[in-house]
This record gives C-alpha cells, structure tokens and sequence, in this order.
C-alpha cells in the first residue's frame, strides 16, 4: 500500500477506510477468542497469575457427568436424542494458569481412567454441547515413552476444558533412520484428514505442555497460528518473529495452499523455519496468541539418536522459495505400517524412507519397505561396518524404487479437493 502521504479526501483514504471497516467486520464474524488476540495482540495484554496455577484436571468433573450413550462409529453425532445446543465460547470451564508436571508417575492405564470420556484413539467430543471446533493433534514420535505420557495427562484435560472435538495422532516414524520431523507431520495431516473432517490441524511437539488453558487449541480462519510463543526454554519470549516451531496449526486450506511441509529436512533443525518461509510465500502471515496466555513448559532432555543437527539446513532453507511448490504435500511418499486406536492416542506408524543425500556407506541402515509387507524379509537391515562396491551396487535399484509408495498425483488431487470440498462446510 502506497497510501501515506496523500489528501485525506483520495481513493486511497476511502480504501483505507472499508479495509477498517472490513477488519472490524471479519473481527466480528469470526467471534473466536483467536479473532480477538490477533486483532489486540499489541493493545490489551491479560493478565494471568502464573504463582497459582490450577490443578490441570481442575473442573473436568463438570464435563456432563453421564458418559456418552455409545455411537456406531464414535465419530458421528449421538445416536439418540435431540440436537445439542452449541458449546459456548469461550467454554465456562477454563481456568486459566494450569500446573505442568513434566513427568507422569501414572500408567497410561491409569491416565485413561483419569480422562473416562476420551474414545478409543484419543477421541473426544463434548457430551452436553455440539462443539464448532474440529481439532485433530499431530505429534511426531519417536521413542519418547515419558514425553509421550506426560502430553496425555497433561494434553487430554486441558482440551476436554476447551469443549473442543479433538483426537490426537502419534505420528511414529518407524526403525532407526534419521529423524524427519517434517515429513512425519505431512503423513500426520494427510492421514488424520483421511479420518474426519478436521477444521484444524495441530502440529504438536511431544515434549512441550501448555500451561493456559485459554490458549485455545483452534484455528485461525485465515492464516497459519504459532502457539508456542512463550516457552520456559526461550525465558517466555519469542526468540526470534518468524518463529514458528513448537507448537503451531493450521486450517486443511492454509495447509494446502503452503504445499503442506518440506519432505527434506533430515536430522534436527530449519524445518520449522521452512514452514515459515512458506507461509509467506504462499500469501499468509503467522498469527499469534499474546505472550501472557501462550506459555508453555518443555521437558528438558538429552539429544536423540539419530535426530542429529541436520548440516544442511541452511542451504536448503535458501532454496525454500524455489523448492516449495515442488516439495511438500504433492511429493510426499510413505507407507503406512501400522494404524491403531489406543486409549488415549491414535498411533500412526510410518516408513518414510531414508535421507537420499547420506553419503554411501555411511548409511545407518537402510529402509527397504517401500516393498509390501508381505514381500518384505530378512534383508531389511544390512551390515554397513563393510562399505564397498557390492553395497553400492545393491543400493541403485532400491533407489530406482523409492517411488513404489508415492501417492499418485489424481490421487493427491482427489484428496485435496475432497477435503477442501468439506471443510468449507464445516468451518462456516
Ligand atoms: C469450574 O467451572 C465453573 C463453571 O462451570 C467455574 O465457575 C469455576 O470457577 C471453575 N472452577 C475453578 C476452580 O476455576
Ligand atoms: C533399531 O536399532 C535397535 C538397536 O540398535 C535394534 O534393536 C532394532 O532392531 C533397530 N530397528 C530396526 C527397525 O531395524
Ligand atoms: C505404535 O505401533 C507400533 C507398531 O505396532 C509399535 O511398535 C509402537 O510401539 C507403537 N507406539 C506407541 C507409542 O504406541
Ligand atoms: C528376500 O527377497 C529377495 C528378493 O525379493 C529374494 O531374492 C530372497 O530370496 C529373499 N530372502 C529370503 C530370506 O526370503
Ligand atoms: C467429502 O465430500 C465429498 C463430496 O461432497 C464426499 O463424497 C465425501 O464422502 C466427503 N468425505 C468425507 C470424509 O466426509
Ligand atoms: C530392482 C527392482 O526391484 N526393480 C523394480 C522396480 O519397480 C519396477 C516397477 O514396479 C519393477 O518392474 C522392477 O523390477
């Protein structure tokens, strides 16, 4: 906009003009708390008491005491009884400041029992109000058993507080190639969309804990939402604007239009800085809640196996405007192994193959199920102590093969259209 400087009377001020009033419009129409702290976000900040938190099981016995009558599939409207009114919002039953425990002494038997409305697959639905809100929670995963314990017992009351329609994906990348957080979250959004019509996606680190609960696990309408803008790690302040790691979501249309996530961060690093970049080069912007309700604690812990810092990094974040039309949500190839409903979490897990660019011989292992599973045998793994020319001769037709899993591009489009095809529905 080139408006400045000119007569008050000019086209330019009447544009300026509706573009307030269509603020103030959309602001209006969109209601949501989220609406409200992207619009005030530098005006009033809250205030919470950060010294007393509650319990973060505090008022989940509010939640309508009948359990839900059983529904065929879980997923559907109750099977009986009238329409349920809308849930309020914000819901009545948040509290605020909630105490974080970075570990779980309980059992996950022990932590379902705690949440007695959460469905097979870590679903839930409010059982006295229809919920606006469709959120489905994407972790990527990979041997963090106590992380994973402390986020449910953390995770499942605090949304069930919300009043939202929620489920939680573990998204487990199988056998022990290099971390590809990225690439895990792309599977985590496809498969969980091929669920439900999920309104909102949340990609979620496993080790972080939010500590309000008026930090509220929706979408913005129209552009991506960082949540974790205030960790204990960074002392409570964003660490840098474009920031956009930890936790963050997005709508299934914003996450079309951005290409979905890069498929080529191997390692630790640069991919949520990727994510970023295609926001805005995809048109969006990064919207925030304030720094006084998106706190969130992490468990602290040693570096992964095999989550190394990803040296490339930064040679590949200089590609992201080239590359992020080409790699993302249309180049995304997996197989799924395993889909489960466990108590409290849906686990996904997935062979996303292996980081192409390691150097031969080096290679910790390599994957070769992009074969079916019942063709698959005890080849799976190779002595890699003995590099040499036979491993690299049996290396160049698995290579020529890594495309056996890839989604056909009708299939992609399908999909795509589908999705966006209901979610308009849902969303308005
Ligand atoms: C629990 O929820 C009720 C509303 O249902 C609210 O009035 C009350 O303050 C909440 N309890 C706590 C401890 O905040
Ligand atoms: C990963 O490594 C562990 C121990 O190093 C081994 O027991 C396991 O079989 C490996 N997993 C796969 C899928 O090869
Ligand atoms: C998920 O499923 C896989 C395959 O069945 C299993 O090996 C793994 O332990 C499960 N992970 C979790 C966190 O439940
Ligand atoms: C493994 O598969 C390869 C090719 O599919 C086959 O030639 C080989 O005999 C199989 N090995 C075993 C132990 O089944
Ligand atoms: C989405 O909408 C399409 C067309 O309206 C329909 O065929 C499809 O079954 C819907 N998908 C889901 C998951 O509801
Ligand atoms: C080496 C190898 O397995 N090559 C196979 C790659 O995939 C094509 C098509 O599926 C097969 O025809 C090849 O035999």
């Amino acid at each position: 906009m080139v408006c400045f400087g000119r007569s008050l009377d000019s086209p330019c001020t009447l544009a300026l003009l509706i573009g307030f009033q269509f603020a103030f419009v959309l602001y209006f129409s969109l209601g949501g708390f989220r609406g409200l702290v992207s619009v005030l976000v530098h005006t009033t900040e809250p205030e919470f008491d950060y010294s007393r938190p509650h319990d973060v099981y505090t008022n989940l016995s509010h939640l309508g005491a009948p359990p839900p009558p059983p529904r065929n599939s879980g997923t559907g409207p109750p099977a009986t009884g009238a329409p349920l009114r809308d849930c309020q919002v914000p819901s009545p039953l948040l509290v605020g400041p909630v105490s974080v425990h970075l570990s779980s002494s309980l059992s996950l038997e022990e932590i379902r029992q705690r949440n007695p409305l959460v469905l097979p697959g870590g679903r839930y639905r409010p059982p006295d109000c229809e919920s606006r809100h469709h959120t489905a929670i994407v972790v990527p995963y990979r041997n963090r058993q106590t992380h994973l314990r402390a986020l449910l017992y953390h995770l499942h009351p605090f949304l069930q507080r919300q009043q939202i329609h929620y489920s939680i994906y573990i998204v487990q990348q199988w056998g022990n190639g290099t971390f590809n957080r990225a690439k895990l979250l792309n599977v985590g959004v496809r498969e969980a969309l091929r669920d439900e019509e999920w309104s909102c996606i949340f990609l979620h680190d496993v080790d972080l804990l939010p500590e309000n609960d008026h930090n509220t696990y929706t979408c913005h309408k129209q552009f991506p939402t960082h949540l974790s803008v205030a960790m204990d790690k960074f002392r409570y302040r964003l660490p840098y604007s474009q920031y956009f790691g930890g936790v963050s979501a997005v709508t299934p249309e914003q996450f079309m239009k951005m290409n979905g996530f890069p498929n080529q961060y191997w390692g630790w690093g640069g991919e949520d800085d990727d994510i970023a970049a295609r926001v805005r080069l995809s048109g969006m912007k990064i919207v925030r809640p304030p720094v006084a309700i998106g706190h969130y604690k992490m468990i602290k812990h040693k570096g992964d196996r095999g989550n190394e810092q990803n040296p490339r990094r930064f040679d590949l974040l200089k590609r992201t405007r080239l590359n992020w039309r080409s790699d993302g949500l249309n180049s995304l190839t997996y197989e799924l192994l395993s889909k489960t409903r466990e108590p409290l979490y849906t686990n996904l897990t997935v062979n996303i193959g292996e980081d192409p660019r390691l150097p031969r011989g080096k290679l910790p292992f390599v994957v070769k199920t992009l074969i079916p599973d019942h063709q698959r045998n005890t080849s799976k793994t190779r002595d890699t102590t003995r590099p040499g020319k036979k491993q690299q001769e049996e290396e160049e037709p698995l290579a020529t093969n890594r495309t056996v899993a890839r989604i056909t591009p009708t299939q992609t489009k399908t999909a795509t259209q589908a999705s966006q095809h209901n979610k308009t529905g849902v969303m308005t």
